[in-house]
C-alpha cells in the first residue's frame, strides 16, 4: 500500500503552514547523495556498521524505489477532487463517524511522535492542522482524516505516562471492533526501544489479530550504535514473537 511506502521516508517538518522545503520527494531527489540517502533509506547509514558476522540474508529491508515513492506521494497531494481535510474528533466509541473507506491508525505512547508523523505525512497539505504538543498527553481525541476517497488516517491518544486510562477507554475498543482498520502504526521512540507500555500494545495487535507495523520514531536523537542495536532487536522480536507485524520496523525521523 501507498502510505506505507511514503512512511517509510518521512521527514519531521515544522508547524509553519508552508509546504517543507523537503516536502516532496522530487525536491529530496535533488540533494547530495549523502543527504538524499539518510532522508529516504534512514536504514543505509546503519547498514555500514552491521557487524561481517551478521547473517543480513535474514534480514528483510523494505527499501522502496523512487518510482514507488513518487506513486504514494500522489496520495498525499491535496487536488480539488482529492481533498485531504481534517474531518473529526471522538471522545468515545460510539461518537466515532461511520466510515467505509479503508482506514489506518496511529498508535503509541504520548509523546512518540504520532501527530508529528501525520503531520509530516501530510507535508503537501500544510493547510490541514495536526496539533504536536509539547506537553505529553495532548491528543485525549481520536482524529479523523480524509485522504480522499482513498483512506482516512485516525491520530490516536498516547498510552502510559499520565494517559493510561485513554488506551484502556478507547484505543483498545478501537482496535478491537473497528471494521475498516486494515493496518496499525504502532510507535516506538526509537532512542529507547520496546518500553513496557509498548508491550502492552504489541500484545493487544497480536491477541485481536490485526496487521500492524512497528515504526521507529526519534531516530535523530540516538546514535548510531545504539540505534543499531535496537533496531537488530526489534527485528528479532518481530520474527520470534510477533505473527501478525509487518517484518521491518519502519525508521522515522
Ligand atoms: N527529535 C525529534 N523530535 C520529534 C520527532 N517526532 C516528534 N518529535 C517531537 O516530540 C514531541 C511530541 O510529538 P507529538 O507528535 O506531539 O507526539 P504524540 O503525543 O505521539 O502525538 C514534539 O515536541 C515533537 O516535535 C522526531 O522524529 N525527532
Ligand atoms: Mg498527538
Amino acid at each position: 500500500m501507498s502510505w506505507r511506502i511514503l512512511l517509510h521516508s518521512c521527514v519531521r517538518l515544522t508547524s509553519t503552514r508552508q509546504s517543507h522545503e523537503l516536502a516532496s520527494v522530487r525536491r529530496v531527489t535533488l540533494l547530495p547523495e549523502n543527504k538524499r540517502l539518510s532522508l529516504l533509506y534512514p536504514f543505509s547509514s546503519l547498514e555500514a556498521h552491521l557487524s561481517q558476522q551478521i547473517d543480513k540474508t535474514q534480514f528483510y529491508l523494505f527499501q522502496p524505489d523512487l518510482e514507488a515513492l513518487e506513486f504514494a506521494e500522489r496520495f498525499f497531494t491535496p487536488s480539488p477532487k482529492h481533498q485531504i481535510v481534517y474531518s473529526s474528533s471522538a471522545v468515545r466509541l460510539d461518537h466515532m463517524p461511520e466510515l467505509t473507506q479503508p482506514e489506518v491508525c496511529f498508535i503509541g505512547r504520548s509523546n512518540v511522535g504520532k501527530s508529528s508523523l501525520i503531520r509530516a505525512l501530510f507535508s503537501l497539505a500544510p493547510e490541514v492542522e495536526v496539533r504536536v504538543s509539547k506537553t505529553p498527553g495532548h491528543t485525549k481525541k481520536l482524529n479523523f482524516f480524509t485522504v480522499g476517497k482513498a483512506f482516512t488516517l485516525v491520530d490516536m491518544p498516547g498510552y502510559g505516562y499520565k494517559a493510561p486510562e485513554d488506551f484502556v477507554d478507547m484505543v483498545e475498543p478501537y482496535l478491537q471492533e473497528r471494521k475498516n482498520l486494515i493496518r496499525t502504526f504502532l510507535l516506538v521512540d526509537g532512542s529507547l526501544g520496546l518500553q513496557k507500555f509498548d508491550m502492552v500494545a504489541v500484545e493487544m495487535c497480536e491477541e485481536f489479530g490485526i496487521p500492524y507495523v512497528l515504526v521507529l520514531t526519534k531516530i535523530d536523537k540516538a546514535r548510531h550504535g545504539a540505534l543499531l542495536s535496537i533496531v537488530l532487536q526489534l527485528h528479532d522480536f518481530i520474527k520470534d514473537k510477533t505473527s501478525r507485524c509487518f517484518p521491518q520496523p519502519f525508521l522515522v525521523r
